[in-house]
């Protein structure tokens, strides 16, 4: 397949938020409105079922883990929801919403964290979020060259314009 060059322009600061899937329909919407609260911007919502391929694609810095085959699986395991949240500051300021990685770690140094609340063990841990922004904006044009045609731009109510 040719490659495809997708350039992104973000007035401030953007990273990629993935809801796994390990969470109910429930959790999913009390984490989204959890997130609108806390002043993000959705710019950009889609769910997803990924491949196997992008799973190891997306988690390929962690290849050479022991837990590596059980990410992919468990990233595979049913849709994710995959989101581009804008703010000031949204790459550290969604890592500190999230938490930890283990949820035993979170739930001492962060225990209003999503991580704290919601995470299952450290590999059903519920959230991702990119580390930088340039891990960001590499995620981020990994999933749209995957699905440029139906992405979904959701409306995020910081205009004037009324809902189609
Ligand atoms: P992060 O998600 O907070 O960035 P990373 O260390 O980059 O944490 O790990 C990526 C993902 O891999 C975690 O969110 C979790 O799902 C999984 N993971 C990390 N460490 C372990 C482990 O020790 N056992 C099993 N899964 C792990």
């Amino acid at each position: 397949a040719a490659e495809r060059e997708i350039s992104f322009f973000f007035p401030t600061e953007c990273t990629l938020a993935v809801i796994k899937p390990d969470t109910s329909e429930e959790l999913r919407e009390e984490i989204l409105g959890e997130i609108r609260a806390a002043g993000f911007t959705i710019s950009w919502q889609k769910e997803m079922v990924l491949t196997r391929e992008m799973a190891e694609e997306f988690y390929k810095q962690h290849r050479d883990k022991p837990f590596f085959s059980y990410l992919v699986d468990y990233m595979c395991r049913g849709p994710c929801t995959m989101l581009i949240l804008s703010k000031e500051n949204a790459v550290e300021e969604w890592r500190k919403m999230m938490g930890p990685a283990d949820p035993s770690k979170a739930k001492e140094t962060a225990p209003g964290s999503l991580r704290a609340r919601f995470a299952k063990d450290v590999l059903e841990n519920t959230v991702h979020g990119s580390s930088s922004s340039q891990h960001a904006q590499e995620k981020i044009q990994l999933l749209f060259g995957e699905i440029s045609s139906e992405s979904q731009v959701i409306s995020t109510g910081d205009d004037d314009e009324p809902n189609p």
